[in-house]
């Protein structure tokens, strides 16, 4: 500990009456990433912007780190008490960083109301204080709702206590608070006019009132790695919760922006506490799965960069007596820093013999692992087992005492209008595109298919996709797995129940027959079918409860029933978005072609029916597709329909097919051989042995790629670093190389197999826990973004995104927050992608597996 000379430095500036003019070690200092900084502070001042695909993202802002957890964002001028996620948001430009006055400025907008504010951030002492100005009045819609907010993370403050102006309480474990009922017209506007709530025709809104109002707040008093004293002079500081309107919200502390004035409106300190001497605890990332006796075993351990590395780390084995014994000591080797931190590294493949380990690193002793032959047995099970058929639709799924979900969306969907913008990203065209008139039910498409992901829509895209995952692995490895039982006729679910046919044919069946009504009822492909209301696209539940089951009657009244009983006024039927998109039509018929193989001698009819619309499709695609522009093919990562060629050419054997894919092969390979090396493996089965040989060199490459990911980063897979984060590239990059090995062994060694692996299952940045809710790891992820996640649980078989970059240099995966799609939403689309990955991985690094 070195806290003595900043005592006598403090005591030193006090006794001169310096104060915060003296440049203290404890001061904030803004930092060449322009953030301020010191040990255990971050404050981020628009470092990441409102830009996110769904608005208010809970990502941007003003944020801080504390003690390497960011505890708060959205530090911004916000129009509402407690934003949803759906609210305005403002478009931030013009942001200035000035070194000399240690300031970070920036202009945010509302272009609805035509309002502008700049916020200046100024590092001031220990902290940091933060001030609107206004060249304009606010405008008059804005007078009272307008002001500044900062959002603090409920996970990380719930149970502690906090202060206003001296009078003491605690932050709620859960959301109880009082609310008033506002009519509608003094609500502020959101996002694209939608409305996140139905007022059950109340005409008003909830707003919720404070918890606590002051001039003074003090958050985390009991908690010194949580502290936080906020200050405003001339402002009332009010603290929310903004679990109240949706449950993703947070504890928001905000100050109104006074109505009729200009220059500086408002004025906040923002003083975090740093534990003097603090050092972030180091993160030894291994597999929560454990490891074969015979693979590779390097930890990889992520450290502060104050922190002084260990000289050795050492493995305990723990015997029958419950007894741990060192049997194995080794060097720590250096990476180097990547982003925030400074990695090392401890190699303990010389340990093989099976048992229970963990590993200790000066005084951190790791949960324990398993060394055996069987680790890696049942990696896909609780994705195929579980995850997978809960998320099947249109169908009741239960399990044990539980019913997962009832039937959903028993009434069906009707055709979007046109002209539709929709809040998950899609738009239906000028036209249906159909014989089906506005708002009329289209029969029949309530059948078959997945659910996206946390949400309960059927994504055409992700769906056709999902199919072929599924076809790919049966067709490499004919899992006969048997423990659901799937009833079409019942449209029942039951899992762990077997029922005489392999799951991967049923779970094939499920997605064709969605995707083949779409394709005969409407003719083409849906974009997708999709709630049509705000108000239950965040449904949290049964998903038999989104919709009331009975078809929208307009002549009824907004919540009446018909007296038959038969149908209601409630406006909450699923839309289908029927625009026309050929290159889906074609990517369709890639997949029917590919289903019907796989259906054939299990489910005939619909294999028959398949093939019947890949023909169509497919000849009606390459037509409306003949009257376009090619350049779509001229991408920097090639064609978007090579693969399509491929699985052409595979269901047919027609040799055009192979031609038109080789055409597009060879200059994707030459321009992105990591991208492109997939398609090219998937090739390898129908091909001869000069394709094999042509594609040898592009495999060589390929292992460079592989090397050059070593000295990108620690962890020697590539991290993504977008607004969603990387699992699934990990996914798709350890199938690869699974694939790469297979067919080219001599190139990709054995070693490589466990890199995706490895870092799936624990061993990569910010925590050590399994991004896989699988069966075997010792620590998963207990929470996911799933359906379920209100309940901060998880679905097993969930494939995390995982560590989501920050900008400037912040990895980050919250496992007691399940409310950020971008670190923890698994998909069906990533998720069936996993269940490839962990079958071939599974038999690529042990060869007599199943
Ligand atoms: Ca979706
Ligand atoms: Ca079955
Ligand atoms: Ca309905």
């Amino acid at each position: 500990m070195s806290y003595k000379p900043f005592m006598k430095k403090l005591l030193t500036a006090v006794l001169l009456g310096l104060g915060s003019c003296s440049a203290s070690a404890q001061d904030l200092k803004l930092n060449d990433l322009e953030y301020f900084e010191k040990q255990g502070i971050n404050v981020l001042v628009y470092s990441n912007l409102f830009t996110g695909g769904f608005n208010d993202e809970k990502n941007a802002g003003i944020e801080l780190i504390h003690h390497g957890v960011r505890t708060s964002q959205g530090g911004a001028v916000r129009l509402s008490s407690t934003p949803e996620q759906w609210d305005l948001v403002p478009t931030i430009s013009n942001r200035k960083v000035d070194r000399s006055l240690k300031t970070i400025e920036a202009t945010l907008r509302y272009a609805e109301y035509d309002f502008d504010s700049r916020v200046v951030v100024t590092a001031k002492g220990k902290g940091v204080e933060i001030t609107v100005y206004l060249d304009k009045p606010l405008p008059k819609a804005l007078e009272g709702k307008a002001g500044f907010n900062l959002e603090f993370l409920p996970s990380q403050y719930w149970g502690k206590a906090y202060l206003a102006d001296g009078r003491f309480n605690r932050f709620p474990r859960y959301v109880v608070g009082n609310t008033l009922a506002k009519p509608n017209s003094e609500k502020p506007k959101q996002f694209k006019g939608y409305n996140t709530s139905d007022d059950r025709g109340s005409g008003k809104f909830i707003d919720p009132l404070p918890l606590e109002t002051g001039r003074s707040l003090v958050l985390a008093p009991d908690d010194p790695s949580r502290l936080v004293k906020i200050s405003s002079p001339d402002a009332d500081l009010m603290l929310y919760d903004g679990r109240i309107l949706a449950q993703n919200g947070w504890f928001v502390v905000r100050s109104k922006l006074p109505t009729g004035k200009t220059g500086k409106v408002l004025s906040w300190t923002v003083e975090a506490n740093a534990i003097d001497g603090w050092i972030r605890e180091p993160n030894i990332g291994f597999s929560q799965v454990g490891y074969l006796p015979s693979q590779p075993k390097v930890s990889v351990i992520e450290l502060d960069k104050k922190d002084k590395p260990e000289t050795t780390a050492s493995l305990y084995k723990l015997g029958e007596d419950g007894k741990a014994t060192k049997v194995f000591s080794g060097n720590i080797v250096p990476w180097g820093d990547y982003y925030k931190y400074h990695y090392v590294k401890f190699d303990f493949s010389s340990v093989t013999t099976p048992g229970i380990y963990y590993i200790q690193y000066g005084a951190v002793k790791t949960n324990n692992f398993l060394i055996a032959q069987t680790v890696y047995d049942q990696i896909t099970e609780a994705t195929s087992d579980v995850w997978i058929p809960i998320h099947m639709n249109h169908m009741t799924v239960n399990e044990g005492y539980r019913i997962w979900h009832g039937e959903p969306f028993k009434e069906g969907y009707l055709q979007a209008p046109p002209n539709t913008d929709h809040f998950d990203l899609h738009r239906q065209g000028p036209t249906t595109d159909t014989k089906y008139k506005a708002l009329e039910l289209i029969p029949g498409l309530n059948i078959g298919g997945y659910f996206d992901a946390g949400d309960f829509d059927i994504e055409t895209g992700a769906n056709i996709g999902v199919v072929q995952n599924f076809v790919k692995t049966w067709e490499y490895f004919k899992p006969q797995r048997d423990q659901t039982f799937v009833s079409q006729k019942q449209r029942y679910v039951d899992l762990h129940r077997p029922d005489g046919t392999p799951d991967i044919l049923q779970f094939i069946e499920h997605g064709t027959l969605n995707l083949l009504a779409q394709a005969e009822i409407i003719g083409h492909m849906a974009q997708t079918l999709s709630n049509s209301v705000l108000d239950n696209y965040h449904h949290l539940g049964d998903a038999a409860s989104i919709t009331d089951g009975l078809p929208y009657n307009p002549k009824l009244g907004a919540h009446e029933i018909a007296a038959d009983g038969k149908s209601s006024g409630v406006k909450d039927d699923m839309w289908a978005f029927t625009s026309r998109n050929p290159r889906l039509d074609f990517r369709a018929a890639t997949m029917f072609a590919a289903a019907s193989r796989a259906l054939k001698g299990y489910n005939d009819d619909l294999a028959d029916r398949a093939l019947k619309q890949s023909k169509r499709l497919l000849k009606e695609a390459s037509d409306l597709l003949a009257g376009q522009s090619q350049d779509n093919n001229a991408g920097p990562f090639g064609a978007a329909n090579m693969g399509t060629y491929l699985q052409l050419f595979i269901a047919t054997g027609e040799q055009n097919y192979s031609d038109e894919f080789l055409k597009l092969l060879w200059p994707s390979l030459e321009r992105n051989v990591s991208f492109t090396l997939s398609t090219a493996l998937d090739a390898v089965p129908y091909m001869n042995a000069s394709f094999t040989e042509k594609l040898r060199p592009y495999v060589v490459k390929y292992k460079s790629y592989l090397d050059s990911l070593e000295k990108n980063n620690p962890y020697g897979v590539p991290i993504g670093i977008g607004n969603w984060a990387g699992s699934g590239d990990v996914v798709n990059f350890g199938t690869t190389v699974c694939f790469a090995h297979k067919f080219f062994p001599d190139i990709i060694d054995s070693k490589q197999l466990y890199k995706a692996s490895n870092y799936l299952f624990g061993c990569h940045p910010y925590h050590n826990y399994s991004l896989v809710a699988t069966l075997g790891a010792t620590r998963p992820k207990n929470v996911f973004y799933g359906n379920n996640r209100a309940d901060f649980s998880f679905i097993p078989g969930n494939v995390a995104p995982g560590l989501l970059f920050r900008k400037p240099d912040h990895f980050e995966n919250y496992d007691d927050w399940p409310f950020l799609w971008g670190q923890n939403e698994g998909t069906i689309g990533g998720n069936t992608a996993y269940l490839i990955f962990g079958e071939a991985f599974r038999r690529g690094v042990s060869p007599k597996a199943r």
